[in-house]
């Protein structure tokens, strides 16, 4: 598995899947989420819906992982996942680790295998930086099975998080 930080916008990424930061309504917010169904257009909404009514009627729990496909988006698949909001004193790091490798184990469950992922929890939700970009390097670098995933990059909107993730990939 090949890992890099790259700045840059989730929305444009050639990979099999981009991971959406997404809250537990699944129907759309701000942020990487927001940007993520304007540009998927709306099947991804309408396939978020159905996800709903289906497999997670109460929504999806912090820390969870599900796959839908892409809508106009250049990748193939989009992984939702819901991050700890820390100003809701949601402060567990593994909740947050739990978001990378749940999105890796549904990458690998779809067949996906180069996954772009955003610094989860680290806008809206409040997360330092830093500290997303150490659990997000360690729950991808202890994820197994590591050779069902060819292909982690962690695509960052600021260059103060790319050089937060850039530093913890050295580490
Ligand atoms: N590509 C890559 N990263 C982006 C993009 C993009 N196009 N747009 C924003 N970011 P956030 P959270 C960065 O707030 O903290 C939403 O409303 C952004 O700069 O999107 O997990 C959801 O619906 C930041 O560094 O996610 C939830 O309600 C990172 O993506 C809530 O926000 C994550 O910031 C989730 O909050």
């Amino acid at each position: 598995m090949r890992l890099e930080a790259v700045r840059g916008d989730l929305t444009t990424e050639p990979v099999d899947a981009i991971v959406n930061a997404a809250n537990s309504s699944l129907l759309g917010g701000g942020g990487v989420d927001g940007a993520i169904h304007a540009a998927a257009g709306p099947t991804l909404l309408a396939e978020c819906r159905e996800v709903r009514r289906t497999a997670y009627p109460s929504g999806l729990p912090v820390g969870y992982a599900v796959a839908t496909g892409a809508g106009n988006l250049p990748a193939r698949w989009v992984i939702h996942t819901v991050g700890p909001n820390w100003h809701r004193g949601e402060r567990d790091e593994a909740a947050l680790a739990s978001c990378f490798t749940a999105s890796l184990a549904e990458a690998v469950r779809v067949g996906a295998r180069s996954v772009s992922f955003p610094a989860v929890s680290a806008g809206v939700y409040g997360w330092a930086g830093a500290t997303v970009a150490r659990v997000a390097v360690a729950a991808v670098r202890g994820f197994e099975p590591a050779d069902a995933i060819d292909q982690v990059r962690f695509v960052l909107f600021s260059d103060r998080l790319h050089d937060e993730f850039a530093a913890a990939l050295r580490a």
